[in-house]
């Protein structure tokens, strides 16, 4: 298989699937496409339809949409067991999902993906309903699931969300109790240390991305 990803600085809907990915030991050829080039555009179009990154390509199969590959390895591998088992789990760990991968606009524009970047005292305006939203929803799930990831064991959900949990880092969003020790469980997973260490080596820049 291989997964089309934009630049590890910028590119928080390329590192969903490939953090999933390293997590559960898939392995895969990562073809990075410099994002806000002159020939990004033509490059992207090589490999997927919609012009945008990730793509995942399987055989003669080309899936875009970062929660369509996600779902697609989860069918395809059924015994990495990357959803709650338990039907009403999965459920909502799909609602979850779904929350983040259709919404949080407001986060996704003032909290802009930049693995390079740290603020204090940031200013996060208009985003802090979105803000709020994420920290409860994280909250109660992880108050039923014990943690120490949303649903117990390490999921979509947390792919998902991991880059939130880099930008409430990037930006100092303050977190506190089992919050914080999710964003710490999540900052110290080798699968998302090794994405901030390939980011960190790029040397290549772009404009942020949501
Ligand atoms: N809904 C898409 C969003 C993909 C997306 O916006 N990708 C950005 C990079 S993070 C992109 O490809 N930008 C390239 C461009 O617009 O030229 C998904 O979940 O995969």
């Amino acid at each position: 298989m291989k997964l089309i990803i934009g630049n590890k600085t910028y590119s928080s809907w390329s590192l969903r699937p490939w953090v999933l990915m390293k997590h559960f030991n898939i392995s895969f050829e990562e073809i990075l496409v410099k994002l806000d080039m002159p020939e990004t555009k033509q490059e992207i179009a090589k490999y997927s339809p919609s012009g945008k990154v990730p793509a995942l390509i399987d055989g003669d199969l080309v899936i875009w949409e970062s929660a369509a590959i996600m779902e697609y390895l989860n069918e395809k591998f059924p015994e990495k067991k990357m959803y709650p088992q338990d039907l009403k789990q999965r459920a909502i760990a799909r609602a979850l999902s779904m929350e983040m991968h259709a919404g949080f606009g407001k986060m996704r524009e003032r909290l802009s993906f930049n693995v390079k970047k740290s603020y204090q005292n940031f200013d996060f305006g208009f985003a802090l309903a979105d803000i709020d939203r994420v920290k409860s929803l994280w909250m109660e799930q992880l108050k039923k699931s014990g943690g120490p990831f949303l649903f117990g064991e390490f999921s979509i959900v947390d792919a998902m969300y991991a880059p939130v949990v880099g930008r409430f880092v990037t930006y100092g969003v303050p977190v506190e109790g089992a919050v914080k020790s999710y964003c710490e469980t999540m900052m110290n997973l080798s699968a998302l240390k090794e994405w901030y260490a390939g980011a960190m080596q790029e040397d290549f820049e772009a404009a942020d991305h949501i």
